[in-house]
């Protein structure tokens, strides 16, 4: 604990006397007298000013960590995803010259760091060679949680194959699902996802709860996926929660030849990637997902309006090391953000 607040005391600093040299030197090239240097400094000057509003951003962020620090002792060390580490201003991008003012968030952390603490819709652009889109930003947990699936009523169709033209594949590829209320359900799409986790390292974290009102969660630390051709194979690191470790396949040698989703890449019902030689996963448990020999864990699965539910395959919203294989879940959320500073102690994330 000290020592994080040392550390946070130590980029306080750093940001204030960069702020102070921003401040002192800044405005000097307004006086310049030809036309190009003057362009130039016009230019210079608008640099300026977004590295300003970057570090009184950051500045602002250090001092909302350090009062959390001071004032809260949940905070644990023993995870990356809550260890102190916070984009350096040097590694934020920043517009370049001219062109549209309109600067979009690469993700939710971003939205969270500039202020914005209120959870809710925003429109953010990891790629500035891609369009922006709308994604449902979580702010409770720490906050700034980029969330790429949620279930929550049941209305939205995951299984989205129209039989004669299946284009499951292209539609988890694509994304789907409403982005307006607080209940929607989405999948935010697998080439999103794919580009917010290029920024680097991220941490998932998944939220569920029971027909009892009863969470648990999950989290992966270092939580990756290739790109299309490699079939969005899916990786991650240590798991810490109170759900159970289910992407992993459970807890005994058999389960986890089976079930482990490590390394797996994800599969369609219109494209079988699994190691199930004798069917498809994806067609057998109604979903798009990263499937082994199948899995024990299905996030995406069909939703049944209620817990407990029988059928000819495990096809409902499952996480099998809490609720078992045959128990579909009422609430999930699955959410990306880097490795942060804060936990509530509870850790249920804000499940409706
Ligand atoms: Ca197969």
């Amino acid at each position: 604990m000290h020592q994080v607040t040392t550390h946070v005391f130590n980029k306080m600093n750093i940001i204030m006397s960069q702020l102070l040299i921003l401040l002192f030197f800044g405005p000097f090239c307004l006086s310049a007298p030809r036309l190009s240097e003057r362009d130039d400094c016009l230019l210079e000057n608008s640099r300026l000013r977004e590295t300003l509003k970057t570090l009184q951003d950051l500045s602002q962020l250090y001092e909302f960590q350090l009062n959390d620090l001071l004032g809260n002792n949940y905070h644990r060390q023993i995870s990356n995803v809550f260890s102190a580490r916070v984009p350096s201003p040097q590694n934020t991008s920043l517009p370049t010259t001219g062109g549209s003012l309109l600067v979009y968030d690469q993700d939710c952390a971003m939205v969270f760091n500039r202020g914005k603490t209120e959870n809710g819709y925003y429109r953010i652009r990891p790629r500035m060679d891609k369009e922006p889109f709308l994604v449902y930003c979580d702010m409770s947990d720490g906050g700034g949680w980029t969330v790429i699936q949620r279930r929550s009523n049941g209305k939205e169709n995951f299984f989205r194959c129209e039989l004669p033209h299946c284009r499951l594949w292209e539609e988890y590829k694509e994304g789907f699902g409403e982005f307006q209320s607080k209940g929607d359900e989405y999948w935010l799409g697998n080439d999103k996802i794919y580009d917010l986790l290029l920024r680097g390292e991220n941490s998932l974290k998944i939220d569920l709860m029971d027909w009892h009102g009863e969470k648990r969660y999950a989290i992966y630390e270092d939580f990756q996926l290739k790109n299309e051709t490699d079939h969005y194979r899916i990786s991650f690191g240590t798991f810490s929660g109170t759900a159970g470790d289910a992407l992993s396949g459970g807890s005994n040698f058999d389960q986890q030849w089976s079930a482990s989703l490590n390394g797996m890449p994800f599969s369609t019902s219109d494209r079988d990637n699994d190691r199930f030689l004798a069917g498809s996963c994806a067609q057998e448990s109604r979903s798009g997902w990263w499937f082994n020999r199948c899995h024990a864990a299905n996030l995406n699965g069909l939703y049944y309006k209620k817990g407990k539910y029988t059928a000819s395959s495990d096809n409902g919203v499952v996480w099998s090391t809490w609720r078992g294989l045959w128990y579909s879940l009422k609430y999930t959320a699955m959410k990306i953000r880097i490795p942060s500073f804060v936990d509530g102690e509870s850790g249920d994330g804000e499940a409706n």
